[in-house]
């Protein structure tokens, strides 16, 4: 049985505990549906009062949505804050500089708390030095950092002074990075010299000035190194500057820039259906609402809680729900430099057990690992530790399936947590359709109803709704504060991608298929729609690995699809043809871990192909087009059924079942 079949004759339901329900912040489905209805009423009145409650405005806004230039909406436009101050100076003010902001536990081990009011200290000197170095309100900054407190500063420091950030994930390729400096426009770069993973040593400032010297960002004028490791790294003086030496000489005071609502707080590249990465632009009002209004709806997050996003701060998640959500409601958190499986596979649960972890954030693919090794292992088992302070759970970032959601149910929150199941993107902000831990009854493996004021809906190829049952395109209905701006430099690609006019021009195309089911209505994601694959919650276009493999001096021709992965939820398929007579043996198997080792060299790491088939040909109809569904057929293992009478080289099928 396929995954995505055992969550559609999934029937066993989950309901919130007695006492999960009493303390809740949206308590019970009536309290729900209650949310949900006001919104419907008074959609502007429903937004504008949470807000005014949940964040605190510089200049109050007036305006609520103006949909007079739509797709490009704005929210609270003539209001005007700040972010930085909003996660920062505004607890401080109100007596709580002592609460701790972050738990840093390094990959090592080692422990460091910050305060709030620590935090604001170390953000208004960044900033203060990012002033003396010349960036200005509306300057771009790329962060190409590690997890770290400094990371977090960089980010705040940034918002704080109105410059726009884009953070680069710390596992893409020097040319990756290059590419969304040039983008963007940046006028400077914080790195780091190097990032500890798993006790290994990883450079990051040895990209960093690899992306730099493949030009196009002469704009670049500062090159900000925080030292992590001392490792040895390369200095060009009339660039680089070292993180703690011009913080240290800078006032621990920085007035907060205040900017209108649309301002851009961030870019965050993420991958489409086309080869180019798309710069994803967020505002900084309707944004941070999404970012402190979720957290506190879906997390159900209460100042005594203990949180942990095990997310990176180069993805969207760790965006939301690191630097911004938990700091704008002045929570405190953990934060971890490592890896999962080091110094073993506890690592989570010992972490958990060590800071007790109330509210845990993770990816199926973390827990679909993690269940292996503790199975097989029960030293690293999470019932071989305390974690009894956990009360939520949570997943996001690709399906989970049933059985690994039960898992996580039973043994990593003893039966008592509810879990999450969040599904949400880049472009969304926050998220979208969710659980809300003290009200949605559970069913494993659907993200089940929107979060309260969202009209997510389900719609044929034509924008017509389509029955419960029935599966379709996954939409959004009405503009949410949360929602992306625009794609940077393009608002072309912004309106074609994401509100399309064969949908009407009104939907916003998630590009997720969905199905709801018949009773409940309840949402189950199938998987993306187009040609973006999902590799342990990773977004990966496969235009973008089939660029970077005809990139190689080698390859005539490749084609890239999923497959199906028992860990990784889909793992990359790439079929390529050589300009040179087809490999066999063991040049084949050269030939790929070289082709392998480029793609992560281009992309990074995470892009690499599990398999590489080699081929004289890819399956081609007669107009030329590449058969990609054959491909993915081949990709599984799957016997031909399919008609191949319009395929131009039918041989050629044979010749590509062999992986390599
Ligand atoms: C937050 C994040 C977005 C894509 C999205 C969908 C998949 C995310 C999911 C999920 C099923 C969930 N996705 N959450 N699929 N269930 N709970 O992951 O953003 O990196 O932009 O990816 O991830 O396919 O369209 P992003």
């Amino acid at each position: 049985m396929s995954a995505i079949e055992s969550v559609l004759q999934e029937s066993r339901v989950f309901s919130p505990s007695a006492e999960t329900v009493a303390g809740a912040v949206i308590s019970g489905m009536d309290a729900y549906h209650a949310l949900a209805a006001e919104a419907e009423r008074d959609y502007d009145g429903f937004w504008a009062k949470l807000a005014r409650e949940t964040l605190s405005w510089h200049k109050p806004f007036t305006k609520v949505l103006d949909e007079s230039n739509a797709p490009f909406y704005t929210w609270f436009e003539d209001g005007e804050l700040n972010a930085s101050y909003n996660s920062l100076d505004r607890h401080v003010e109100a007596g709580r500089g002592d609460r701790t902001a972050i738990i840093f536990e390094a990959d090592d081990g080692t422990v460091t708390h910050v305060t709030y009011q620590d935090l604001l200290q170390r953000v208004s000197r960044f900033a203060n030095a990012l002033k003396r170095r010349g960036v200005k309100k509306g300057d771009r900054v790329v962060i190409y950092m590690p997890m770290s407190i400094e990371g977090v500063v960089a980010m705040q420091a940034c918002a704080r002074i109105g410059a726009p950030h884009s953070v680069v994930f710390g596992g893409f390729s020097s040319k990756s990075l290059n590419e969304r400096l040039v983008d963007v426009g940046a006028v400077a770069l914080v790195t780091a010299d190097e990032q500890m993973r798993g006790g290994k040593a990883l450079p990051l400032k040895r990209i960093a000035d690899e992306a730099l010297a493949m030009g196009g960002c002469e704009g670049v004028k500062s090159v900000i190194v925080y030292r992590r490791t001392g490792g040895d790294i390369e200095w060009h003086p009339e660039r680089d500057a070292w993180m703690d030496e011009l913080a240290q000489n800078e006032s621990d005071r920085c007035e907060p820039e205040w900017v209108g609502a649309e301002h851009p707080l961030f870019v965050l590249y993420t991958s489409g259906s086309t080869g180019k990465p798309k710069g994803v632009q967020h505002s900084t009002g309707g944004y941070l609402l999404w970012a402190a209004q979720t957290m506190k709806w879906t997390f159900d997050w209460k100042p005594s809680d203990i949180f942990w996003c095990t997310a990176d701060i180069g993805w969207v998640t760790g965006h939301t729900y690191i630097t911004y959500g938990p700091l704008a409601l002045g929570a405190t958190q953990v934060m971890f430099e490592g890896v999962p499986t080091y110094p073993d596979g506890g690592r989570f649960w010992s972490t958990i057990e060590k800071h007790k972890v109330s509210i845990f954030y993770t990816a199926p693919t973390a827990i679909r690992s993690l269940i292996k090794i503790a199975e097989a292992d029960q030293k690293v088992h999470p019932k071989s530790y305390d974690l009894s302070s956990l009360r939520i759970l949570g997943t996001v970032g690709e399906p989970i399936n049933p059985q690994a959601w039960v898992w996580y149910y039973e043994n990593v929150g003893g039966s008592r947590c509810p879990i999450v199941d969040t599904w949400w993107q880049t472009e969304t902000g926050g998220h979208m359709i969710s659980p809300m831990p003290g009200a949605t009854p559970l069913v494993p493996g659907s993200c089940t109803l929107p979060v309260p004021g969202i009209q997510a809906a389900i719609v044929d190829e034509t924008g017509q709704d389509v029955p419960n049952g029935q599966g379709g395109i996954l939409v959004i209905k009405r503009p949410w504060p949360g929602m992306l701006r625009t794609i940077w430099g393009d608002p072309e690609r912004f309106k074609k991608s994401y509100f399309p006019a064969e949908l009407g021009g009104k939907l916003y195309l998630a590009g997720d298929g969905s199905v709801r089911d018949k009773e409940t209505g309840y949402f189950t994601i199938m998987g993306r729609i187009d040609d973006v694959l999902n590799v342990s919650g990773h977004r990966l276009g496969t235009m973008e690995i089939e660029s970077a493999l005809v990139a190689n001096p080698i390859v005539a021709e490749a084609a890239v699809v999923g497959r199906p992965d028992e860990t990784t939820g889909e793992a990359v398929v790439a079929f390529v043809v050589l300009k040179r007579p087809c490999p066999e043996g063991e040049e084949a198997v050269k030939l790929a871990s070289e082709l392998r080792a480029w793609v992560a060299k281009e992309i990074g790491p995470i892009a690499k192909p599990k398999d590489i088939r080699f081929g004289e040909n890819l399956p081609k109809t007669r107009s030329g087009k590449i058969m990609r569904r054959l491909l993915r057929s081949l990709a599984k293992g799957e016997a031909i059924t399919q008609d191949v009478s319009t395929l131009e080289n039918p041989a050629i099928l044979e010749q590509l079942a062999q992986a390599r």
